[in-house]
C-alpha cells in the first residue's frame, strides 16, 4: 500500500470513529480539568505549616482572648492551617489531643498545659516523632527540659509579689484575707498562690481566713463566697486568683448588700477589659496584668524555628498592674482584650 493510501485509510477511520474519539477526547479533557481543578488549593495547603494547639478550655475571659489571640495568628492568611483542641478543663483530652496531633504529623505542636506534671510520656512521644513543642501560657514540670522547644507566658509568681507588694503599701490594718484559688497544680494557681503565702509570712497582722479552689470560673468564685458569707468569716480583703471570680465574688457581695471594694478589698489577676471597668468604678481595687495575647508570640517563635533559628528557651511577658490611681477609659480602650 502506497503511503497516501494508508494516510487516507487512517483518516477514513478517523472519521468513522470521529465521534466516538472526540468524545472520547472530551472526556480525556474533563478528567484532566477536574483532577487539576482542586490541586490550585491543594497546593497553597501543601505550602501552610500545621500547628495543632491543644488549649485548656474557656473558663474565662483571659482564656477567651487567649485563643481569639492564637486562632488569629495562625490563620491561612498568614501561611497556617492551626487545628484547634479544646480540652474541656481536661489533662486526658490534651494528652490524647497530642497523640491525635502526632498521628497527623503536624509541623508543631502548641500546648498551654492545665496542670504542670504528668506531661513527660506525651512529650517523649512527641519527641521520638521529631515535631517540636512549644509550651504557651502555663508551665510544665519535667526533669527533661528537651521535652519541649520553648516556652512564653507570665511569671504567676512575680504576679503574686506584685499584689503582696501593693497591698503593704495600701492597705492598713491586721489583714482577713480571703483566698480563691485557681486550679490547683497549674503553675498561674501556684505562682499567685505562693506569692500571697510569702506575704501572709511576712506580714504577722495578715491572715488567710479562707483558702480555696474556684478553679478561674466565675460560678465558683459565686458560690464559695456564698459559702464565706454563710458561715460568717470574718474577712476584709479578697484575693481572687483571676478575673472571673472577683466578677463571681461581687455578685455574691451585693446580693447582701456588702460594697465590694469598700467594705472589703478585692484583689484580682488577668485585668480583662470587664474588670478593668470594675477598678474604674472602684469594685476592684487592685488588678494585676496577665496578659493573655500569645499568639503571634508563639508564631514568632515559630518563624524563628523554620528560620533555623534557636529561640530563647523561656520567654516572659511584661506585665503591669492597675488600681484607680493610674488606669483610665483611654487605657482601657486601648487595649486588646
Ligand atoms: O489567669 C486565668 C485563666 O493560665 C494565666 O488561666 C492563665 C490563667 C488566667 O483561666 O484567668
Amino acid at each position: 500500500m502506497r503511503r497516501n493510501q494508508k494516510f487516507n485509510l487512517t483518516l477514513k477511520r478517523f472519521m468513522d470513529r470521529g465521534p466516538f474519539l472526540i468524545s472520547y477526547l472530551l472526556f480525556l479533557i474533563f478528567l484532566i480539568s477536574s483532577c487539576s481543578a482542586p490541586q490550585k488549593p491543594a497546593s497553597v495547603e501543601n505550602d501552610l505549616i500545621v500547628v495543632g494547639f491543644s488549649q485548656v478550655g474557656s473558663e474565662s475571659d483571659w482564656r477567651n482572648a487567649n485563643t481569639v489571640s492564637m486562632v488569629e495568628a495562625f490563620s491561612v492568611e498568614n501561611g497556617y492551617r492551626l487545628i484547634f483542641d479544646d480540652a474541656q478543663q481536661k489533662q486526658e483530652k490534651q494528652i490524647t489531643a497530642i497523640r491525635n496531633f502526632i498521628n497527623q504529623a503536624v509541623d508543631y505542636i502548641v500546648l498551654a498545659p492545665i496542670t504542670m506534671e504528668g506531661w513527660d510520656t506525651v512529650l517523649t512521644e512527641a519527641k521520638a516523632a521529631g515535631i517540636p513543642v512549644i509550651i504557651v501560657d502555663r508551665m510544665i514540670d519535667t526533669d527533661d527540659p528537651d521535652l519541649f522547644t520553648c516556652w512564653v507566658g507570665s511569671d504567676t509568681r512575680r504576679e503574686g509579689d506584685i499584689a503582696v507588694k501593693w497591698m503593704e503599701e495600701n492597705l492598713t490594718g491586721p489583714l482577713n484575707i480571703v483566698h480563691l484559688q485557681g486550679n490547683i497544680g497549674s503553675s498561674a494557681q501556684a505562682g499567685r498562690t505562693e506569692g500571697l503565702e510569702a506575704g501572709v509570712q511576712a506580714n504577722p497582722d495578715w491572715e488567710l481566713v479562707y483558702q480555696a479552689p474556684g478553679d478561674f470560673v466565675q460560678a465558683k468564685g459565686q458560690e464559695l463566697m456564698e459559702d464565706i458569707l454563710a458561715k460568717e468569716i470574718d474577712f476584709n480583703v479578697i484575693y481572687a486568683e483571676n478575673d472571673n471570680m472577683a466578677y463571681g465574688v461581687i455578685e455574691a457581695l451585693e446580693a447582701h448588700d456588702i460594697v465590694p471594694g469598700k467594705d472589703a478589698s478585692i484583689i484580682s489577676f488577668d485585668a480583662a477589659h470587664d474588670a478593668l471597668q470594675l477598678v474604674l468604678s472602684g469594685k476592684i481595687n487592685l488588678d494585676v496584668e496577665c496578659n493573655p495575647l500569645h499568639g503571634p508570640r508563639v508564631r514568632s517563635l515559630i518563624e524563628q524555628l523554620e528560620r533555623g533559628e534557636t529561640p530563647e528557651k523561656f520567654t516572659y511577658v511584661d506585665e503591669v498592674f492597675f488600681d484607680a490611681t493610674n488606669l483610665t477609659e483611654e487605657i482601657i480602650t486601648s487595649r486588646g482584650y
